[in-house]
């Protein structure tokens, strides 16, 4: 699992976590929700709160109950190793056949557990009964409001092949609702997970690099991204995309959710295996670190219908929990000293989620409403206790 994160420096992770805690935002915290059936690939949330999640070793489990089962086996970064929910009835997955000969894209209807291929995406084009090298097949694909898939296969860890178009690897796909395949990107390492923006027709896509060159892409149909001839902010490559972030140290992206509740919205949060942390980015500003206190690599990410926030480390389920509306010095109370720190902060809109806590009255923007409001909500907890 997780290839590129298997060779990752141990020396490298020490000083990532430290440097994650200087960047620690006030108001989050970590809850454990529970454990779960390791190793957990991907999670999901139906329309109804119901949580999902898939195994390595191929179970696509609904609570406690295993809806479905595919034919794969875990190994490197395959196996079962990315789903989407289609609707509350079906799930779209993405897995390596036995000896990864293939990337297969499947629809699994959740009441019957039926499985239904959509697309196999042969991994070796010369011989296909040959298998491939079972690292980097990337991770989760995503379903557009359109009804389109979109699934990311990394190199398979052999560089070359991702920028020659004729191979699957190192490319993005776009699966229409009609069934047909537009190669819709190339020239990708790694990417374990993305979000489409319709409303710009981009598609938002970190990538795995192989040194401190983890990437944040934000490309249209046809894009280059440049691997294996470029990564991170390595040399400029005729017709390559830069991409608009790039890490200073491995992080080693993961899940990616476009969250829709009110602190989020228009923001992406992605998840980090090596970084232990869940960044919060809007557009192309620099993603700033939610957990200051890591529970482990975190391989996944998914939003709740009411916008909480759960995510899996493989091996169990956490609740990223936000800053309460008027917990401004984020100590998780709400109380007189956030007056004091709300002083402290300069009006205006809240443009990222440093502030978050101290959106008291929770419209979007630091004003003096925020103080009024805290001073309720303080009133109000002081005429209750008396
Ligand atoms: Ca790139
Ligand atoms: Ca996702
Ligand atoms: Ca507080
Ligand atoms: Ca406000």
């Amino acid at each position: 699992m997780r290839g590129q994160v298997k060779k990752v420096l141990f020396l490298v992770v020490v000083w990532v976590v430290v440097a994650v805690k200087a960047r620690a935002l006030p108001g989050f915290r970590v809850e454990k929700v529970g454990d779960l059936v390791p190793f957990v690939s991907s999670i999901a949330v139906d329309s109804k709160g119901q949580v999902y999640y898939a195994t390595t070793s191929g179970k696509i489990i609904r609570g406690a109950q295993t809806v479905a089962t595919v034919d794969t086996d875990a190994m490197g970064n395959s196996g079962l190793i990315g789903m989407a929910l289609e609707s509350d009835d079906s799930a779209v997955v993405h897995y390596t056949t036995l000896n990864q000969t293939a990337d297969v894209i499947a629809r699994i209807d959740l009441g019957t557990g039926q499985e239904t291929v959509i697309h196999e995406f042969v991994c070796d084009i010369e011989v296909p009964s040959r298998g491939s090298n079972p690292e980097h097949h990337g991770g989760n694909p995503i379903v557009a409001p359109d009804g389109s898939i979109f699934v990311a296969i990394g190199d398979y860890g052999s560089f070359a092949i991702a920028a020659k178009p004729e191979w699957n690897a190192g490319k993005v796909f776009r699966i229409r609702p009609d069934g047909s395949v537009e190669q819709f990107a190339r020239g990708f390492r790694n990417p374990f997970d993305m979000a489409w923006d319709a409303a710009n027709e981009r598609l938002f896509i970190p990538d795995n690099g192989d040194a401190n060159d983890d990437e944040i892409n934000i490309i249209q149909a046809g894009a280059f991204c440049g691997w294996p001839f470029t990564m991170g902010n390595g040399p400029d490559v005729d017709g390559a995309v830069k991409p608009v972030y790039v890490w200073p140290s491995i992080v080693a992206p993961t899940g990616v959710v476009a969250p829709a509740n009110r602190l989020m919205k228009g923001g992406y949060l992605i998840a980090t295996f090596v970084g232990k942390t869940i960044f919060f980015v809007k557009d192309d500003s620099t993603p700033v670190s939610l957990i200051d206190a890591p529970v482990g690599s975190i391989v996944d990410v998914a939003e709740t219908p009411d916008g909480r926030i759960l995510f899996t480390t493989g091996l169990a389920l956490y609740e990223l929990v936000m800053p309460k509306p008027g917990d401004c010095n984020g100590d998780g109370l709400v109380n007189a000293q956030d007056l004091d720190a709300l002083d402290r902060e300069p009006a205006g809109k809240t443009t990222d989620a440093r502030n978050w806590g101290c959106d008291a009255n929770a419209d979007g923007f630091i004003n003096a409403d925020d103080r009024i409001s805290l001073l309720h909500v303080i009133a109000g907890r002081v005429r209750a206790v008396r």
